[in-house]
This record gives structure tokens, sequence and C-alpha cells, in this order.
């Protein structure tokens, strides 16, 4: 077996004691590290004044890991310039906030240069590769200028945009050029992969296509698969069994006193759609006056990328927005949005999630959306609540027993909601199982292996995605 190489932007491990508090993908990666004995590098998270490159090596339960730390100004024009102001919005079809900053872009090329000169020591001939997300488009061909033969692959976690938007980057054929230095280039989804291969067909002429999908440049094969992530289903659907998930459903169920609770979990972050489902409540509760006081819809959407201008706007937004709606419909005993803006720990939503007869899930664009998995699993069997699913998020292409809405519509959210809160049990408990059977079969240590096993074969394994 092939050590194995993840590198991405941050390095998070899990701790070896099942997923109670720990991300789904911490998990499997931790796992596929730990039984081939592999390393995972990438940024530290710290700010120091220049760039040293000096490796920082660490063991967490079994995983060994290699950060380095970034310079002021790599932070700035990398992280929270090229891939937060540029890649993030573009990717998101929001080109209305992307930022095109030349220094940006100067700032992404020299931070994946950086990282590929810092990781290249440790890579012996028979390792596995594996680069994640947008961070780090260029470091497979980084490595590859440095005279790196092994296998790489990419995993993009985010979708990819339609070929008209992507040439509005000023250097959109290179980021393109430099995917072609991957070995394995993995997507969330079919309709992501699709754009990619669009933008393929039109652009690069030297690059053949061929029907099952490999890309050709020259005698070099490139396998293009779609491989959708999933949740750590087991691990998820135990921790919302344990002692503080019981406990926060039942004083969820309790503060809820006989209201249906509708629930909204999310990062905040332009991409989820808050402002719009927001809107699409208002809407709910305007047009149907006999759910007041009787529903509320809680929001936990704890802040992201801060040091970024449009993130400190939509929080503002959101915070104007939903004190417009409490003050216009509110009560003395009833508050139509609790808004909340922290993170909770993983066993506390998943209580939370059961507690809750909908799922709001209404993202204007996501690669995939493990909220959405993770409602699916934390349901009851026998009384499960009602997911509600942008069609614009990742996982619809999975989830097609969801309600799925266009989260720019305030009338098709306000009516799901309705049709949620009337569904008969015999309606949840079909949809939930045809859910549920998919959130058990492709979970994330399903995504893990469907990608390495390709990785692993030289290409040649077949994955029906
Ligand atoms: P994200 O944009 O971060 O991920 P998502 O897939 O929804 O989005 O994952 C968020 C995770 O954070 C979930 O596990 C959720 O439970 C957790 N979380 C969110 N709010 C929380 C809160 N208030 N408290 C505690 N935990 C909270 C990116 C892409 C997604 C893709 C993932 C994985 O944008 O489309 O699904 O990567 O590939």
């Amino acid at each position: 077996m092939s050590r194995l190489i993840v590198i991405s932007n941050r390095v998070q491990p899990a701790n070896g004691e099942g997923a109670g508090n720990q991300g789904g993908l911490a998990v499997a990666l931790s796992a596929a590290l730990r039984e081939s004995n592999g390393i995972w590098f990438g940024w530290s998270g710290e700010e120091i004044e220049t760039f040293t490159g000096q490796l920082n090596f660490q063991r967490h339960d079994g995983v060994a890991t290699a950060t380095v730390d970034l310079g002021a100004q790599d932070i700035e024009e990398y992280y929270n310039g090229f891939a937060n102001r540029t890649l993030w919005p573009l990717f998101h079809y929001r080109i209305d906030v992307a930022e095109f900053e030349r220094g940006f872009a100067g700032g992404y090329d020299r931070v994946n240069a950086r990282f590929a000169e810092t990781v290249h020591p440790l890579i012996e001939p028979d390792d596995l590769i594996w680069v994640h997300d947008y961070h780090m488009i260029p470091l497979g061909a980084e490595l590859r200028a440095r005279g790196v033969r092994n296998r790489i692959g990419f995993f993009l976690h985010i979708p990819w945009p339609p070929m008209r938007l992507l040439a509005a980057l000023p250097n959109h054929r290179q980021l393109v050029q430099a995917m072609l230095a991957y070995d394995v280039i993995g997507f969330q989804t079919r309709d992501w992969l699709d754009s990619f291969l669009d933008y393929v067909r039109a652009e690069m002429p030297d690059v053949r296509i061929e029907a099952d999908g490999s890309l050709f440049v020259g005698e070099r094969a490139i396998r293009v698969i779609a491989c959708p992530i999933g949740i750590d289903t087991a691990a998820f659907r135990a921790s919302a069994r344990e002692p503080e998930a019981v406990t926060a459903f039942e004083r969820m169920r309790a503060s809820a006193n006989g209201r249906d609770l509708i629930v909204g979990v999310d990062r905040l972050d332009y991409s989820k759609g808050l402002q719009e489902r927001f809107l699409g409540y208002e809407r709910f509760l305007s047009s149907r006056p006999q759910a007041l006081g009787r529903v509320f819809l809680l929001q936990i959407a704890p802040p992201s990328r801060e040091d970024v201008q449009s993130y400190r706007e939509i929080r503002s937004a959101l915070d104007g927005l939903s004190g417009r709606i409490n003050g216009e419909f509110a009560d003395v005993e009833w508050v139509p949005i609790r808004y909340v803006n922290r993170g909770y720990p993983r066993d506390r939503l998943a209580g939370i999630y059961r507690a809750a007869r909908v799922g709001l899930v209404t993202p204007l664009r996501d690669g995939m959306n493990l909220v959405a998995k993770e409602y699916v699993a934390a349901q009851d069997e026998d009384d499960p609540g009602v997911l509600i699913l942008s069609r614009f998020a990742g996982a619809a292409e999975q989830m097609g027993e969801a309600l799925l809405v266009n989260p720019h519509s305030a009338e098709e959210i306000a009516d799901a909601i309705s049709q949620a809160l009337a569904m008969t049990r015999a309606e949840r408990q079909r949809r939930w199982r045809a859910l549920m059977d998919g959130v058990e079969e492709r979970d994330v240590l399903w995504w893990q292996r469907c990608f390495l096993s390709v990785l692993a074969s030289g290409g040649k394994a077949t994955v029906d995605a």
C-alpha cells in the first residue's frame, strides 16, 4: 500500500475517538493517513512576519502532520485575497462580489510555489498525493515543475463555475492549465464536472476528451470523476443518541413549547442564501396568518472570514433583516426568528436537528452541503422531520426526496415550509427512508475510497458516482 500525502490549506486531523465533535472530512482523511502511515501537510493557521519554510512536525493520535506558518502579506493576498475574495465568490456564481487584484493572483501563485517547495522534500517515489480545494489548484503543477512524478489527485469541494463565468478571471487559462497537471480530478457532482469539461472542450484544443470522461494531453491520461462527499453517518447517528444530544433535544422541545421548529445551520456566508431564507420565511408568515405563534425558525450561523468586507456586510444585513421580521411579527410570548451567531458542538447540533420538524437548507450555490445530510442522519425514523433543500446545492443531485426549492424564490420557500409542516407521517417516513439510504451508503468513507481507488489504480478503475 502506498503512503498517502494529503495537502490542504488547513490541517485538522481527527483524534481517532469517533466523530462526536469532529467533521467527517477530518475523520475520513485521518483514517486514510493512519492506515498508510501518511502525512497531512498545510498551513498552520499562524501568521509570522515573513515566510521561512520552517516545517513543524506533530503527531495527533497516529496522524502525522507537517505545517508551515505564512507571512502576513501571504495571508492577505493568497488566503483573504485570491482564495476568499476572488475564487470563492466567482466559483459560487457571485461575480458581483468577486475582487480582481493582480496582487491577489500573484500572492496565490507565490504561496502555492512555497507550499510545493516546502513539501517536496517529504515526498517519496511511491507516495500518493491528494490535494484539496480551491486554495491549492496550482500546487500539482508546482510539484511537477520540481520533478515530482508521483500520482497526484485533486478534489474540489466547491462548485466549478460555468465557462462564461470562469472567463471573467484574468488568468483563467493558466488556472485550468494547472488542473491538467493532476492524474485524477474529482468534483462533488456531475454538474460541476460537466462545466469543467465544457471549458476544456471550448478552450483547450490540445486536450482530447474520451467518451468515458478521461482527458488526454498527448499520451498522458487524466481521470475526471464526480465523487460526492458524505458525512460520517454511523458516527453522527450514534452521536445523536449521546446524552449531550438527548439533553439538547429535550431542552429544544421544551423551549419550543409545542411550536414547530424549523432549523437552519450554516457558516455565515453569502453563498448560503440566509437573506433569501429569511425573506422566504417572512413570506410564509405573512401569507399564512394561522401559522403566527405556532412555528419558529432557529438559525444558527457562526461568523466566518471576518477579515473580508463582504462577510461583514452580510452579517449586518442579516442583523437588520431578522430584527425587522421579528419587529413585524413578534408578540410578547413569541419571537418568529431565533438568530444565533455562534457554533455548537456537533452532538448538541444533532439533538437540535432531531427536534426540528423542518431542516431548511437553502444555499444559493454549494459544492455539496453536509448540513443537509447531517439533518437527515439525526432524524428519528418513526417521526422524521422534512428536509427542504436548494436545487443549487450539490447535495440536490443525490437528495431528490427532499422538497427541492429555488432558494431565490420567497414563494417557493414559503410553499415548501407549508407543505413540510402539513406532510403526513407516512410520507415523511417514506421520503426520509429514501434519503437516509443514500446518506448511509455514500458516507465519507465511501467518498475517500472512491477517490483513492481511482488515484491508486493508475486511473483504470471505473467509478459510478
Ligand atoms: P462548508 O461551506 O463549510 O464546506 P458544509 O458542507 O455545510 O459547508 O459543512 C459545514 C459543516 O460545518 C457541517 O458539518 C456543519 O455541521 C458544521 N457547522 C455549520 N454551522 C455550524 C455551527 N453553527 N456549529 C457547529 N457546526 C457547524 C465546504 C463546501 C461544501 C462541502 C464541504 C465538504 O462549501 O459545499 O459540502 O466543503 O466538501
